[in-house]
């Protein structure tokens, strides 16, 4: 930990294990969505041209399971962390706003925000869907085309602000965050199975050039034998501890 001690720029890489102590389901692992859902048929764009409206019902049923989430320890240790060190970002795989809410500013969201919705013939239309009314949801009945958002301003299908499988993460972020990475004295990995890609590559550029990368996870992962410091244990009690130990 001397490394973090004298560091001066830190970044931090995390997935959906972060949010896992604020009540929020991962994707892998008992529990997991994946181990409900099938992400062809829910998170991909040929998914959402199939069947909208069984997409959008998946995205209101997860926007109801995590709209009384707070942030864990662990997020707010990672918000402390901004003021902590010169130069610190957060690149996020998650979608649910938690970093944001414990007080995150300089966060890269590489996958999207679950509350946020966007045109589907305008992109960059963009509409902050956080506190609407969220349409009441049972998935064990057929998608009942729900009536479908549709954008004010044109009239087209709105989707989730969400990047699904296949689709490309948005390159600024996705350059901003090699570019973080590339340059960091320290990268901390917390709560990812480190299986997505491009955001999975990201721990291994840091290690190449010559960041020491400490893993915070309660299981192994892939990228936890090229780990520098391999801390086991969820991260809301971990990083806190790291936090109380700088
Ligand atoms: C792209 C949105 C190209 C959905 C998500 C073969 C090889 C390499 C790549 C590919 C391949 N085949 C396909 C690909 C590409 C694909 C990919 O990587 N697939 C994988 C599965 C093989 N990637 C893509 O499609 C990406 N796009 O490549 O585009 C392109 C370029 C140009 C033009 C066109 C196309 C897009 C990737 C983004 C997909 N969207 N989510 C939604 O959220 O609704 S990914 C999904 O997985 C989530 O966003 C999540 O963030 C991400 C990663 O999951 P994790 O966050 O790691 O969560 P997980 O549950 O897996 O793990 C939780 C971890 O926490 C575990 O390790 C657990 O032990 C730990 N944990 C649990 N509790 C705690 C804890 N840790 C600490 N404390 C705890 N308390």
């Amino acid at each position: 930990m001397d490394a973090l001690v004298v560091a001066r720029s830190v970044a931090v890489v995390t997935g959906a294990g972060m949010s896992a102590e604020s009540g929020v389901p991962t994707f892998r692992g008992a529990g997991g969505l994946w181990r409900q859902f099938r992400p062809e048929d829910l998170a991909t764009p040929e998914a959402f041209a199939r069947n909208p409206a069984l997409v959008w019902e998946w995205y209101w049923w997860r926007r109801r399971k995590i709209a009384d989430a707070r942030p864990n320890p662990g997020h707010v240790t990672i918000a402390h962390f901004e003021s902590r060190f010169p130069e610190f970002v957060v690149l996020t795989q998650n979608v649910d706003g938690l970093h944001q809410d414990a007080g995150s500013r300089r966060l890269l969201e590489l996958h999207g925000n679950i509350w946020r919705a966007r045109c589907t013939r305008e992109p960059g239309r963009i509409i902050d869907e956080r506190g609407r009314p969220i349409p009441d949801v049972d998935l064990d009945t057929p998608a009942v085309a729900p009536a479908l958002p549709t954008c004010e301003a044109c009239g087209a299908l709105l989707r989730p602000d969400i990047v699904w499988f296949g689709e490309p993460l948005d390159q600024a972020a996705l350059d901003s965050a090699a570019a973080a990475v590339r340059t960091c004295d320290v990268l901390f990995v917390v709560g990812t199975s480190a299986v997505v890609y491009p955001a999975a590559g990201l721990p291994g550029l840091a290690k190449r050039h010559g960041a020491v990368v400490i893993e915070v996870n309660v299981d192994e992962t892939p990228f936890t034998r090229e780990a520098d410091i391999v801390l086991e244990g969820p991260s809301g009690v971990v990083l806190p501890e790291i936090e109380a130990r700088l």
